[in-house]
């Protein structure tokens, strides 16, 4: 199944229904008075987040989300009945854009959230409304007022605990595939992963978390090079970040600065983020070679793996879990 992380819907309220004239009719009433009732409100287009949802797939064919329109009002003061809201269900994580304005109307990031997208119009007024002592049989009324309609843009975020950030060929994927059951494709060429990937790895003491594993990053990635910020978007909610860099990379303090430097060029709260460094495929060390070193104070950690060999990952995955129950309690306090 194709992973379908942005769609574009176009969200319309339902129209209000119009106001009645009318004047009563009845047998002993000759003169009788304005009885038209007001038209009833149009429905409403709200998104929900449900759990029960993982991607933005059934947005593909469902591109027209329609609230009903309201009734008109009958005669005998007959209010018109309300047309209905509608809940659509996104998955939790759904970025929501008005498209005509580039404005970011909300997120949806726990389940049960809710997001008024496109408002109903208001019902119009009936004649019955409209009487005043000077006169007691007016004709007018309203008709029922117009309906929101937007185009949208949905974007799911993903919700990772940790995100991998790497260049290229960093070993990401394969990282990810020896830790979890997820199996992304790994090969030997640049932008191998073109969309995200999700696993849930187990930890030594019976814990888990979820790794999220994305395109790779190059010089320019903040400003839209490659696969531009696609990719950094997908990240932005994770907890912690893992910055991968191969052994047999020549000037590693490169390849790490200039990962940093993407990053908080696309985001400074991105930038601030916990993170670890994993320098990748130990394997390709000789025996009698110096594991790589670089200068990276804001790292929590510095760990070195081999995803071929099998090397350093129970020291990872404790290491990653570590830093997560550090985060949760740093986060407890807020609720
Ligand atoms: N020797 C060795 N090779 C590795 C190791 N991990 C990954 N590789 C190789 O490195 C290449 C790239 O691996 P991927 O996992 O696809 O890299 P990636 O970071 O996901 O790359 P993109 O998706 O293109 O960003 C593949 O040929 C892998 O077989 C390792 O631990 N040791
Ligand atoms: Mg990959």
């Amino acid at each position: 199944m194709q992973f379908i992380d942005q769609v574009k819907v176009r969200a319309t309220a339902g129209r209000g229904g119009s106001g009645c004239s009318s004047l009563r009719r009845e047998a002993f009433y000759p003169k009788g008075g304005p009885d038209g009732g007001d038209g009833g409100r149009g429905g409403s287009v709200f998104l929900c987040a449900d759990s029960n949802l993982a991607t933005l797939l059934d947005y593909r064919y469902k591109r027209h989300l329609r609230a009903e329109n309201g009734r008109n009002g009958e005669s005998r003061d007959k209010t018109g009945k309300s047309g209905d809201d509608i809940l659509v269900p996104v998955p939790p994580g759904t970025e929501v854009v008005n498209m005509d304005t580039g404005e970011l109307m909300g997120e949806l990031l726990n389940s049960g959230d809710k997001l008024l997208v496109a408002k109903g119009g208001r019902g119009g007024r009936g004649n019955a409304r409209f009487a005043t002592s000077t006169n007691q049989t007016p004709v007018e009324c309203e008709t029922g007022g117009e309906p929101e309609e937007r185009d949208l843009q949905l974007t799911l975020k993903l919700i990772g605990d940790v995100g991998l950030l790497g260049e290229p060929n960093a070993g990401k994927s394969t990282l990810l595939s020896v830790m979890s059951a997820a199996r992304p494709k790994v090969a030997d060429y640049p932008f191998t992963t073109l969309v995200p990937q999700l696993g849930v790895v187990g930890t030594s003491s019976g814990d888990s978390f979820v790794m999220a594993d994305i395109p790779g990053i190059i010089e320019g990635a903040h400003e839209g090079k490659g696969l531009g910020h696609q990719f950094l978007r997908h990240v932005e909610r994770t907890r912690i970040l893992a910055y991968m860099i191969p052994v047999n990379e020549e000037d590693p303090q490169a390849r790490y600065d200039l990962l940093r430097s993407e990053v908080s060029l696309y985001s400074s709260v991105l930038a601030e983020r916990p993170h670890i460094v994993v320098f990748t495929k130990k394997d390709l060390l000789s025996p009698d070679e110096d594991p790589p070193r670089i200068n990276a104070p804001a790292a929590s950690r510095t760990l070195i793996i081999s995803s071929v060999a099998h090397r350093g990952l129970d020291d990872l995955k404790d290491g990653i879990w570590e830093l997560l129950r550090q985060e949760k309690k740093v986060e407890a306090p807020e609720g």
